[in-house]
């Protein structure tokens, strides 16, 4: 952001801090382009004029409900606007129609309720205090009133607060669109149940969150000419399947395990489960509990919300048998053979978690070793048994656990589909979408380069409706405006998404061929992008890429990227499980419909996942939508504190202030016309006697020197910094005419 803004000796402003982001103080000095700063914390700074915003001096002590309330809509006024609410509990702020969320991280009494639904039931967005049901209420309203699709896009970091915003917005839907008297089993009851289901399932403790989704979710509400929903489709995205089989210290796997070992003895004796410390995928960690979570009742209410949802008791019964089962194979331990480069399994325990699983899964036992020790390879015809050395095995048997638990996972999301139910007469209806944020570590695998590319699809999506709601802003209040630019990020998504020649099509290409490997795969990277401006090799690695985001450079390892790109089944496991006596899990591997040759087959997880996030903005684009930026305050995910630099980090990255940047392009300060005279009328005392708002404005205006300003039908419309002139002008003569005070009382002493 520019800063046109007009700042003199003795003004207040903002200047920027390593520590806190932006620390105010008071003008001493001001020398060409150098700026002396008094600063609030005592030092004295000497900064560029272009490091500093002015501070508004007549910032109200408990902010403003909306960011374009904001006298200066910059980075510090945003910034100090956000913790003054949060410092009172206010923890939602609008930017327009964007609802920021900061996560309290403890809970803030009654603002969750049927009764605080009711307030917002019809009321227009900005009466009230902000809040997503009233964002859902907007959406509702929309939808009915208009006829017209709408979605609602929750994104922010792990942990910020995504699937409780989530779950507030489908609570507020369900009541508005729901029956007054609905059963447990009304569609609405079914999709708000469907929310511990998935959780169990789909969610993990990680460092970043102790309930974090690993997967991301657009729920789609069918609503019927009447309002009332009439039917629901869920739709998840790429569930993070090596958690299944790996867990660093202090995450933990899937809550479903947990559970399942705290269930009643009758069933954890039946699956021969006991301590979650002696299995092999839960024993990386150290962390077993979750602070004030019981896992024997979760198991309970885990059941009693799969009932709800259509999951009768016998599939519930297959379902944590097959979870149990993945736990034994884990347990599964295998050492040399007699052969050479050959494998078992390790000893008595061993044999017994492959028994164990074999009975779980209603296999055959010998069959599923062999699965794990040997390979059957075809070469010209001809059939031969290749062993595996232990390595192998271990390997062959994780993806085992891997490919059966993403089936169970998918099979509940189908299941829960069709006994909620679609209805193909539907007209309208409102997504909800609860995704993954911008994810940037030490260490960036597959993960995460699929997780940004939703992120810069959702972004450039995002832009795109900003750019346009201003324009209508414009429209509507009649004033002319010229073309503002925004960045656009499409380089980006030709670089990751053509076809051919991106990054996916090459890994893809990468993956067909026997003998790449991540280093060839890099290389290849390298030299079709050595001239891309966002693509980028790190100096010190030969397998590492670097792509220049929109929320920033992030540095991918290529390491397992081939191996994360496919998305194959062992041809022995799929004959195998497909044979299961127990008809769930036979049908969790159907016979392929494509010739089953005895070839691992190779379905690429990126492009499918390109696929359905092409679907995805497909569905979005007939859509009106809405956003809420959810808000990480801290890492320690702990009530009141206020992390400066990691919360503008976020608000970059969700676009927030990009919003921001777009709306200061053309005119970001409006004032209906008669808070502007009020505010500046001591510019021109008379103006208070002339009738006409417009012309009192225009006065005003013009007292102050302005121009390019613009003059809507109720407000008027300021260039980014105006309104600092204007204040500063209004300070002189509020100066001036204290020093006339004064001089008058010295006149009388
Ligand atoms: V992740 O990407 O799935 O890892 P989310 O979904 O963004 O993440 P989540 O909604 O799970 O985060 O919120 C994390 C935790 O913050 C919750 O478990 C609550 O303990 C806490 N939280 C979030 N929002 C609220 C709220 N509005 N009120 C109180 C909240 N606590
Ligand atoms: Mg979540």
């Amino acid at each position: 952001m520019a800063t046109s803004f007009n700042i003199i000796v003795g003004s207040q402003v903002w200047v920027e801090n390593n520590e806190v982001a932006w620390i105010d103080g008071d003008v001493l000095e001001i020398n060409d382009k150098q700026i002396k700063v008094a600063c609030s914390s005592g030092k004295e700074v000497v900064t560029n004029l272009s490091c500093v915003y002015p501070k508004d001096p007549e910032f109200p002590e408990c902010g403003v409900d909306d960011m374009t309330k904001l006298a200066y809509l910059h980075e510090p006024g945003v910034l100090q606007n956000l913790k003054s609410r949060f410092d009172m509990d206010e923890i939602y702020t609008y930017t327009g129609n964007i609802l920021i969320a900061v996560n309290p991280f403890k809970r803030i009494p009654n603002i969750y309720d049927k009764t605080v639904m009711e307030k917002y039931k019809g009321v227009a967005l900005g009466e009230l205090n902000p809040h997503p049901y009233a964002i859902a209420d907007m959406a509702y309203r929309q939808m009915v009133n208009e006829g017209i699709s709408q979605s609602i896009l929750v994104s922010g970091e792990s942990g910020a607060g995504k699937t409780e915003s989530t779950k507030n917005l489908m609570q507020y839907l369900a009541h508005m669109g729901g029956r007054s008297r609905a059963d447990e089993r009304s569609v609405e009851q079914q999709v708000l149940e469907s929310n511990p289901v998935l959780e169990a399932f789909g969610n993990a403790k990680t460092l970043r969150n102790n309930n974090s989704s690993r997967f991301g979710k657009f729920v789609e509400l069918q609503f019927n000419e009447k309002g009332r929903i009439s039917g629901a489709a869920i739709r998840t995205y790429l569930l993070e399947r090596s958690r299944v089989c790996q867990v660093s210290d202090p995450e933990r796997s899937y809550h479903c395990f947990y559970m399942l070992c705290a269930a009643p003895p009758e069933v954890s004796e039946k699956y021969k489960l006991g301590d979650p410390r002696t299995f092999r995928y839960l024993n990386q960690s150290n962390c077993y509990q979750l602070t004030g979570v019981d896992e024997s009742k979760e198991y309970l209410a885990t059941k009693q919300a799969m009932g709800v949802v259509g999951i009768s008791s016998d599939e519930q019964e297959a379902i944590f048998r097959v979870v149990a089962a993945v736990l034994h194979l884990g347990n599964i331990e295998f050492n040399r053979g007699s052969e050479p480069d050959s494998s078992q399994p390790k000893d008595d325990k061993s044999r017994f978690h492959l028994k164990t699983a074999a009975e779980l899964f209603m296999c055959d036992e010998t069959a599923l070793q062999e699965s794990f020790c040997q390979r059957v390879m075809v070469t010209r015809g001809e059939s031969i048994k290749k062993s595996l050395d232990p390595n192998s095995a271990a390997i062959t048997r994780d993806a085992l656990a891997k490919i059966v638990y993403t089936r169970l996972f998918d099979w509940i999301v189908t299941k829960i589909n069709n006994s909620i139910g679609q209805d193909a007469k539907s007209k309208f209806l409102i997504g909800v979408l609860d995704i993954y944020g911008f994810e940037s570590f030490k260490t960036n695998s597959f993960e995460q380069f699929c997780i940004n590319l939703t992120n810069e699809k959702l972004q450039q999506h995002f832009n795109q409706h900003v750019f346009k709601m201003e324009q209508e802003e414009y429209s509507k209040e009649e004033i002319n405006w010229s073309y503002i630019e925004f960045v656009d990020n499409q380089d980006i998504l030709d670089l990751i998404e053509k076809k051919p020649g991106g990054v996916l099509a090459l890994l893809d290409e990468a993956c067909m061929f026997p003998r790449s490997t991540h280093a060839t795969f890099a290389e290849k990277l390298y030299q079709t992008f050595k001239d891309h401006k966002r693509f980028s090799k790190p100096k010190l690695s030969n397998t590492d890429f670097t792509i220049c985001h929109y929320a920033g450079d992030v540095t991918y390892q290529s390491d397992f990227f081939l191996d994360k790109n496919k998305d194959y089944v062992v041809a022995e496991h799929q004959v195998l499980m497909n044979a299961s006596k127990c008809s769930f899990v036979s049908s969790l591997f159907p016979p392929s419909s494509q010739d089953s040759s005895k070839a691992s087959k190779f379905i690429s997880i990126g492009s499918q996942f390109k696929q359905q996030l092409q679907a995805l903005l497909e569905t979005l684009s007939h859509t009106e939508p809405h956003y809420v930026r959810c808000v990480k305050p801290n890492n320690l995910l702990k009530p009141a504190i206020f992390d400066n630099l990691n919360i503008l980090q976020q608000l970059r990255c969700g676009g927030v202030m990009e919003a921001i940047r777009i709306s200061c392009a053309g005119f970001p300060t409006r004032k209906p016309f008669h808070e502007f005279i009020d505010r500046f009328k001591i510019l021109s005392p008379n103006v208070v006697n002339i009738s006409d708002e417009v012309e009192g404005s225009k006065i005003l205006l013009e007292k102050a020197n302005l121009e390019g300003y613009q003059i809507g039908k109720t407000k008027v419309f300021l260039r980014a910094g105006q309104m600092a002139e204007i204040d500063a002008r209004r300070s002189e003569v509020l100066g001036r005419s204290a020093t006339k005070i004064q001089k008058k009382f010295r006149g009388y002493s």
